[in-house]
């Protein structure tokens, strides 16, 4: 049911005729009614959530709704309207090695999301790159470098930390 939510709130809304508002917010009442299963089944899958993926708030308008808090495709049009916060000295990358000879050359490129996704620290990376391969591969990013020359960076309320895109100058192998 997780995996379900997920793919409605980040990928293929349409799929089940949810939309999203412009920051990623669709009626929780909505989302019930697409996949079928009460409040407290929904209330599960979010506090249940390894992540805590999903936020439940009260809109302006009173309405009960929901969001992913990051990790939306490319294709679906969403500004999670994160205010910019100055990163740490160090964030984190954890990739499969097998993607290193490519990073190199062209530095972390968001794909099809929107933006890089980065780690706190080296144990959050690399459960972030095992989900792909058994040999994973850490690269340190200088955020605080990057920051300082302007590039911008977000972190989201469960704590992953996102940025545009990083240039092979401000990696490092572990
Ligand atoms: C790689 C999960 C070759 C990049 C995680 C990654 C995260 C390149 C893959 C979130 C490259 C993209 C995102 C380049 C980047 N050449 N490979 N130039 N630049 N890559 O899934 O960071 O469970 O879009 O290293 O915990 O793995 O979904 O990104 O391996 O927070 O909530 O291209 O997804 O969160 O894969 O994971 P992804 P990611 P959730």
């Amino acid at each position: 049911m997780s995996r379900r939510v997920s793919m409605l709130l980040r990928h293929r809304p349409e799929q089940a005729g949810l939309v999203l508002d412009g920051n990623g917010w669709t009626p929780v009442a909505a989302l019930l009614a697409a996949l079928g299963i009460d409040r407290a089944e929904l209330d599960a899958v979010v506090a249940g959530n390894d992540k805590q993926r999903f936020a439940i708030e009260t809109g302006p308008d009173g309405v009960e709704r929901i969001r992913a808090r990051q990790g939306h495709s490319r294709r679906v049009p969403v500004d999670l309207d994160l205010p910019p916060v100055a990163p740490p000295a160090t964030l984190f990358h954890g990739t499969p090695a097998t993607n290193l000879a490519s990073i190199r050359r062209a530095g972390l490129r968001p794909g099809s999301r929107h933006h890089v996704h980065l780690s706190a620290d080296v144990p959050t990376a690399v459960a972030v790159g095992r989900r792909r391969a058994a040999e994973v591969a850490v690269l340190r990013v200088a955020a605080a470098d990057m920051a300082a020359a302007g590039y911008v960076f977000h972190r989201t309320d469960n704590g992953v930390w996102l940025t545009a895109a990083v240039p092979p100058g401000y990696l490092a192998e572990d």
